[in-house]
């Protein structure tokens, strides 16, 4: 069986991920939630930037019983680390200068990784200014990236390439209210040779397929089916 990372990178369609935030989650709206999310879903990303204890478990435990698609986990931070999923998105915020999030909480992070069957995928994570407050500004204690700066987040995505990661990811944060430009997408995979992950902010089909068409190989989607769907139990 090949890898989640080789499907990924092999992959012929693109990708779509949806964003549960544990926080949020209903256990008993599971299958509803389920059957209502596109049927082009190809992945389903479990975190937040503040979860409890416990509840990605309890989270992920509930998703597994009831699809095949595969689970990554998103971790806002180490404590988020559950073996119930398949596969985590090892991050480090790149676009920020804490060495906490740069470092600290995958050093935290390894013996878990070490014990479990979780697949690590390095991923770079870069945060642009969304026009909101951010969570992971907030919680991270870092700048996010001015969208206007296309150069110094070009050479921010091709810094992770050249330092190893397998991903790269461009967040404009949960509920932004502006999305990646896709002038920043088309600049990013341009120079990169990986695969682009691009999320926050993205509501519509239109946006969607406006960042496939820029260069992203998965789009992340999460408030627009929190708002829908997880609330309306
Ligand atoms: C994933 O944080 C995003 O990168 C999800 O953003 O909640 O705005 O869809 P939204």
């Amino acid at each position: 069986m090949i890898s989640f990372y080789e499907s990924i990178v092999t992959s012929e369609k693109k990708l779509l991920a949806i964003l549960i935030d544990p926080d949020k989650f209903y256990e008993e709206n599971v299958s509803h939630f389920l059957s209502r999310i596109p049927v082009q879903t190809t992945h389903i990303f479990v975190g937040g930037s503040t979860v409890a204890n416990n509840k990605t478990e309890v989270t992920v435990k509930a998703l597994k019983k009831e699809t095949n698609l595969p689970v990554f986990l998103f971790p806002g931070n180490y404590e988020q680390i559950t073996n119930t999923a398949d596969a985590i998105l090892f991050l480090s915020l790149l676009s920020g200068r804490n060495p906490e999030y740069l470092i600290g909480q995958q050093v935290k992070a390894v013996r878990m990784l070490k014990e479990s069957t979780l697949e690590v995928i390095p991923t770079g994570y870069i945060l642009i200014d969304g026009d909101n407050e951010s969570a992971v500004a907030r919680v991270s204690q870092t700048q996010p990236m001015p969208q206007d700066n296309i150069e110094a987040i070009v050479n921010t995505a091709l810094a992770g390439e050249y330092l190893g990661a397998k991903l790269i990811y461009l967040e404009a944060g949960s509920g932004a209210k502006i999305p990646v430009n896709t002038s920043i997408i088309e600049a990013v995979k341009k120079e990169i040779t990986l695969p682009l992950i691009v999320g926050g902010g993205i509501r519509t089909n239109e946006r969607k397929e406006a960042a496939y068409i820029a260069g992203a190989d998965m789009v992340v989607m999460g408030t627009v089916f929190e708002e829908e769907l997880l609330e309306s139990k």
